[in-house]
């Protein structure tokens, strides 16, 4: 793939891999980032220690004490040009991160939306950050509530959205009036160099500290993050493992968390379903970015009747997928992110087998031309399973989709929910009283629960996230925007007298 998009977007053979409002002279350790289409080095980035990541908190407090004074509707009015700037090297940006995290272009270009979409909604809401007004039982008083900017927000983010996760913690915390400081994956430093750029180009030198990042050359540079008292929100998105690390960590020193952790995503497909339409959703789910998606379909739970219907439909559709160079258009699944991703997925398959699930189609490394050696391309696989099988209740970060038989809608529901996981579902039905118990209170335990539609791909309107393993948190649109806020609770007395609440009399 051309790679001349990367000058446009800033990048150089060596990078600074920290930003404190500038970047800074980083000597932590080089990391060459290589790209997983075939393991070829895209550029240098000299990674920051905890001396670098005490420049980017401190420079971001200081530009909390400030920002945090600026009228939320002119904050907006700065995100609003980041989107612009982000719309404007929208083509760009997706080839970075199909060139750095291996997505297919329809993707890279879609995460990029993701981006703009939420720098829109944010522009919305820097004017409607609205608290209430709540009646005094007292006369002449009145309560309100007043939202207030929090503090620097630390957000964590994997490889698999490389960009989207940092907007939507970044984009609604500017309006809020709080910095974001970035720690990206060490996988995808690249695509966090160009969006500072970008967006610390659009804050100019008065307020480029609000939007600090740093690649850590080992954990220390986490450890620090999580522990910094200045960081009172943490906004990781990662693993389950990981989040247990952090999430006991922030509480102790009565820091927020927002965990984004592990899904097991599971696709309920009932006998009255329109198949050709459940068909489609399901590759979408299971094989859109190589199954590399926390919302990614892991499981079917298929009534037996249409058992053998629907898996030979989707049979014939993993047939048809082109694995591949990501950059070519016609490839609908690109390589996971690394060889220890491979490695991964090898073990999988070999732990499948030992549990007794049979491969139905895919299980192997996938044939690739030469030029695509260097990369870990696996077929997209399906295996018929029983839910005993303990690795149906892991997620495996790769395209594999476990498709269960189940005896009706009941035990659907019930597998649906018997994961530690509780990111995404879905139903398929033309039953609408069985599509409203899926998601009733007795319904689908996860954040997210969907109705002939698939398991990922949400939009940013809604608030994103799920239960249990999953961590709890919730990011992007509805209502999330709060946890970025402090509330603060006034009552007024605007009258002579002084009642006390609750009727009491003290001294009078
Ligand atoms: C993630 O995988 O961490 O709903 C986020 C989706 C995307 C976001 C996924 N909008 O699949």
């Amino acid at each position: 793939m051309n790679r001349d998009f990367l000058k446009d977007l800033g990048i150089e053979a060596n990078n600074s891999g920290a930003f404190d409002g500038k970047w800074l002279p980083t000597k932590a350790g080089q990391h060459p980032i290589r790209s997983p289409i075939d393991g070829s080095l895209i550029a240098n980035v000299m990674a920051g220690d905890v001396d670098d990541y005490w420049r980017c908190s401190k420079a971001a407090q200081a530009a909390f004490l400030r920002w945090r004074e600026v009228p939320p509707p002119k904050r907006g009015d700065y995100v609003r040009r980041m989107g612009d700037a982000f719309r404007a090297k929208k083509e760009q940006l997706g080839k970075l991160i199909t060139l750095e995290g291996g997505k297919i272009v329809q993707e890279g270009l879609g995460e990029v939306q993701e981006c703009i979409d939420i720098a829109d909604f944010a522009v919305g809401l820097s004017r409607q950050l609205y608290g209430l007004t709540i009646a005094s039982e007292r006369p002449q008083h009145h309560m309100r509530e007043t939202w207030h900017p929090l503090g620097c927000v630390g957000v964590i983010t994997a490889f698999n959205f490389p960009m989207a996760v940092w907007a939507w913690n970044t984009m609604l915390a500017l309006v809020c009036g709080d910095p974001c400081l970035w720690k990206p994956s060490h996988r995808t430093p690249l695509c966090a160099i160009a969006l500072t750029k970008l967006a610390a180009e659009v804050l100019g030198p008065e307020w480029s500290a609000l939007v600090p990042m740093i690649l850590g050359h080992d954990s220390k540079v986490g450890h620090a993050m999580v522990g910094d008292p200045n960081m009172v929100l943490i906004s990781a998105t990662g693993s389950t493992r990981m989040g247990k690390n952090i999430g006991p960590r922030v509480a102790e020193r009565f820091g927020r968390s927002l965990l984004e952790l592990g899904g097991n995503n599971a696709i309920v497909v009932l006998a009255d379903a329109d198949l050709a339409l459940a068909t489609r959703a399901i590759l979408f789910g299971a094989v859109g970015t190589a199954g590399q998606r926390c919302t990614s379909t892991r499981r079917l739970l298929i009534e037996k009747p249409i058992y053998d219907d629907l898996v030979g439909r989707l049979i014939k559709a993993y047939g048809q997928c082109k694995v591949g160079d990501p950059s070519d258009g016609k490839t609908l699944v690109g390589p996971l992110i690394d060889q220890d991703a491979g490695k991964t997925f090898d073990e999988a398959i070999a732990t499948i087998r030992q549990q007794g699930g049979e491969i139905l189609c895919g299980g192997k490394r996938a044939k690739v031309p030469a030029a695509l050696q260097g990369g870990a391309y696996v077929e997209p696989t399906i295996v018929r399973a029983h839910a005993g099988m303990a690795i149906v209740k892991e997620e495996t970060f790769a395209p594999i989709l476990y498709a269960i038989p189940v005896k009706d809608a009941d035990e659907a529901l019930h597998l649906n929910n018997d994961v530690p996981q509780g990111l995404s579902s879905s139903i398929f039905t033309s039953n609408v009283r069985e599509a409203e118990r899926f998601l009733s209170a007795a319904g689908s335990d996860c954040g997210i629960a969907n109705v002939n539609i698939g398991t990922s791909g949400a939009e940013i309107g809604g608030a994103f996230g799920g239960d249990k393993e999953t961590g709890g948190g919730r990011e992007s649109g509805s209502d999330c925007w709060k946890i970025y806020m402090r509330r603060q609770t006034s009552t007024v007395n605007w009258g002579k007298a002084l009642p006390l609440a609750q009727g009491i009399h003290f001294g009078d």
